[in-house]
Order: C-alpha cells, then sequence, then structure tokens
C-alpha cells in the first residue's frame, strides 16, 4: 500500500467531490481517497509521496480512439474534405506505415504519458503497432481492426481477422485487453459486421467504429451518390452502399461496450438507436474539423455519453489529450466554459472507461489506481475554477501512476 497526497484531489466520484489537502491510499487499487490529516492517521506506516503547493491529484486521462500505425503523418495527408484525405491516405499508407514501426510508435506512447494519458483505445489495422504497445506501461485496449466491402472476400477476411485477434489474445493482461473495430458502415460488409460482432458477444469484448464521420459518407450510405461513387466504381466495382446507417446500427445489438467514432453527420433517429444501444460516442473535435470542417452537435446527444479520442496523427497535429481538451474549448462555443470543462473532463476519464469497458476512470475505492499529478501555475481562488484551469494550463504531468506503480 502508498499513499500520495496533494492540494487537491478531483475524484470524479458521482457528486464530484473535490478534496482540498487530500490524499490517496491505493495498491492496485484505490483504497480510500480523504483528507491529508484522515488518512495519514489511518494508515501511519505506508509509503508517501507528497507533492507540493498548487498540486492537483485527478484520474489519468483515457484517450478513448487513436491510431498508433498512423504516427508517422505530419505534411504528407490532405485535410479540408474527407474525400481528399482518403485518397491521400490510399496513396501515401505504406509510406506512411513503413516509416511509424516501432521506434516512432514507442516514442508517441512514452510521449502520451507525459501528457497524462494512463489508458488508450488504439485502433490497430494491422496489429504493426502491438509490439510497441506491449512494451508500454500504459493501459490499453487493443481494437484489432476488420476492413473488407466486397461480397467475395469475406471468408478470407474473416480467416485473417480471427488469426489476428487470437494472435493479439496471448498478450492479454491487466493493461492489455482485445477489442474488435470495425472500420465503418461504408467499409465493412453487413455479413463480416455480423460475423465479428458474434465474436464480440460470445467473448464479451468491447467494439468501436467510426460512424457518420463525413458528408461523402452519409450520401452514400443514404443514396449511393457523391463522391464515394467515383472512389468504390473505380477500387472495388462497386455502385451500391452494403448497408443503410440505421441497418448497421441495428447490427449491434446485445453487444455490451459499444462506441462509435465522430458521428458528426448523424441524425436524430441514428442517435436515438445510438442511445437505445448504451454505446458511447468517442468526440474527436480536431479530426472532425481538420476532415469534414464540422463539429458534433453536443446538444443533440441527450442522455449519450461522450468520450474524448485525439484520432491518429492522420488527423491531428498531437496526440496529448490537454491539447484535445484545449481545442474542445475553442471549437465548442458552450456558453459556460466553466461547467464545460468538467463535462469535457468527465468525458476524457469516466466517460472515457465506459467507451473501453474498464473499471475507470474515477478515485473511488475499488476502481484501478491510475493517476495524474499536476501542478497549477498559482493558487486557485475559486474552486469551481479548478477544472478550466486545468485543461488551460496543463502540458506534461509531474506523476504518473498506473495500476499502482509509479510510472
Ligand atoms: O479516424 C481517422 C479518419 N477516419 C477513418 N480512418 C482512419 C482515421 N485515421 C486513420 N484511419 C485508418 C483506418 O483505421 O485509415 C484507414 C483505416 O485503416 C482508412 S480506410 C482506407
Ligand atoms: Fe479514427
Amino acid at each position: 500500500m502508498k499513499i500520495i497526497s496533494a492540494s487537491y484531489v478531483l475524484t470524479f466520484d458521482t457528486d464530484f467531490s473535490i478534496i482540498k489537502d487530500g490524499a490517496i491510499v491505493f495498491d492496485e487499487k484505490v483504497i480510500e481517497v480523504g483528507s491529508f490529516d484522515y488518512i495519514l492517521e489511518k494508515y501511519p506506516d505506508c509509503e508517501h509521496t507528497k507533492l507540493n503547493e498548487n498540486s492537483v491529484l485527478m484520474p489519468g486521462l483515457i484517450n478513448s480512439h487513436i491510431h498508433l500505425e498512423f504516427s508517422a503523418n505530419k505534411t504528407t495527408l490532405k485535410y479540408a474534405n474527407f474525400y481528399s484525405w482518403l485518397n491521400s491516405v490510399i496513396r501515401y499508407r505504406e509510406k506512411l506505415i513503413e516509416k511509424a514501426k516501432t521506434p516512432l510508435i514507442e516514442l508517441e506512447l512514452k510521449k502520451l504519458l507525459k501528457t497524462g494519458t494512463t489508458t488508450i483505445g488504439a485502433i490497430s489495422s494491422y496489429s504493426f503497432d502491438l509490439e510497441a504497445c506491449l512494451k508500454s506501461p500504459i493501459n490499453k485496449v487493443f481494437f484489432c481492426e476488420v476492413i473488407g466491402s466486397k461480397a467475395d472476400m469475406i471468408d478470407t477476411l474473416f480467416a485473417d481477422f480471427k488469426a489476428r485477434i487470437k494472435d493479439a489474445q496471448k498478450h492479454t493482461s491487466k493493461n492489455f485487453k482485445v477489442g474488435i473495430a470495425i472500420h465503418s458502415p461504408y467499409s465493412v460488409h453487413p455479413f463480416l459486421v455480423r460475423e465479428v460482432l458474434n465474436i464480440a458477444k460470445e467473448q464479451d469484448l468491447a467494439v468501436t467504429s467510426h460512424f457518420l464521420e463525413s458528408k461523402e459518407e452519409k450520401e452514400w450510405l443514404n443514396k449511393d451518390e457523391g463522391s464515394f461513387l467515383e472512389f468504390f466504381k473505380n477500387f472495388l466495382n462497386q455502385e451500391k452502399a452494403t448497408s443503410k446507417p440505421l441497418e448497421f446500427l441495428n447490427l449491434f445489438k446485445q453487444v455490451k461496450n459499444i462506441s462509435f467514432t465522430h458521428c458528426v453527420e448523424a441524425d436524430f433517429e441514428e442517435l436515438e438507436k445510438i442511445k437505445s444501444l448504451n454505446a458511447t460516442i468517442n468526440h474527436c473535435v480536431t479530426s472532425n474539423r481538420f476532415l469534414n470542417n464540422s463539429r458534433l452537435n453536443l446538444e443533440s446527444l441527450d442522455e449519450i455519453p461522450f468520450s474524448i479520442g485525439t484520432d491518429g496523427l492522420s488527423s491531428n497535429n498531437s496526440l496529448s489529450m490537454f491539447d484535445e481538451l484545449r481545442a474542445c474549448l475553442s471549437i465548442h462555443y458552450e456558453k459556460d466554459i466553466v461547467k464545460f470543462s468538467k463535462t469535457l473532463l468527465k468525458s476524457a476519464t469516466v466517460n472515457g472507461a465506459k467507451a473501453l469497458g474498464l473499471n475507470k476512470g474515477r478515485l473511488e475505492s475499488g476502481f484501478d489506481a491510475d493517476i495524474i499529478g499536476i501542478y497549477l501555475p498559482d493558487n486557485i481562488e475559486d474552486i469551481e475554477d479548478i477544472y478550466m484551469h486545468v485543461i488551460l494550463h496543463t502540458k506534461y504531468v509531474n506523476s504518473v501512476i498506473i495500476g499502482g506503480k509509479f510510472v
């Protein structure tokens, strides 16, 4: 058992309790959170790390959607509209992926830890990121991606996918879980979706999918028209989309931990369906601005929880959750920035854990001991402002604890 203490502990429990001069007792899990005096009297003999003035402890951040294999992109891919982006990915992906292999991905994982992320939902298109992920102490749900819309390829693709999942599952451990990523409703044949979802149901695996990310996707799925038609005709000799958005969503019934990424073009009915599936929306504000010039309408989400993802360096200039949270503050014109900051940090902790099906995101007895310690540049005058100042002023964190261990 160990103790860590700070000027403030942000618990993210159901009451959002903030403990001034607080302390946390933990092993792999959080054992108890309370005032410094109470905890030190109750647990007098534990190793104690005491952070100085203006320090804050909070749950480690959860980046629920990231593509590490695309980490080599800096100035290669086209932004501004999704169709140009997609064509540039097709053209340069081999070059980018080759460049990204292990050392670069390892470096990005180290940066993630320094910028306060303790858990990732890693979308893996080829498993080229597996080795680097295994080396890192960061918690990961390693989502093996399935892609392919051609009916005559389903058997081969499914066999390949099963082999990849099996290979990844050999490494299942406390900080490594395997999940399933379905690339999107336009790129995966519904028969293939059904097969992989059966695996998810049998083995209780978390599932994620990109969904209605662009205007082009919406037009293609609903009307078999637009620039995707040209793309599918040229590359795949296909003239019709394989499923409508609602048909796609209906395939997910009875899957437990579901997240849909983007959803910026989803309408009322589709959002209602997402809500009825008890799914989370992975919100990637920068990616949506870069690739589709749109932003998720947060008011339309009703009770659907949203989590925060940076997406990959294929559609972002940073994988830091604090950079992404600042982007959220700037891009969303929410009236009350103080209240919105609290909502955003809940999205980056509590909701991220829900998206990935993990027992994380809160500093409360029984939750995994994933904790970050940061320093604010000055003292806080009004405690209500603390969430906003944490977002505004944090570039790097001071301490990182994952599963009870300092990393
Ligand atoms: O999320 C962004 C944009 N939307 C879709 N896919 C990707 C993103 N970043 C990387 N990707 C990957 C995706 O997983 O790029 C490929 C897939 O393997 C695009 S499909 C040709
Ligand atoms: Fe993505």
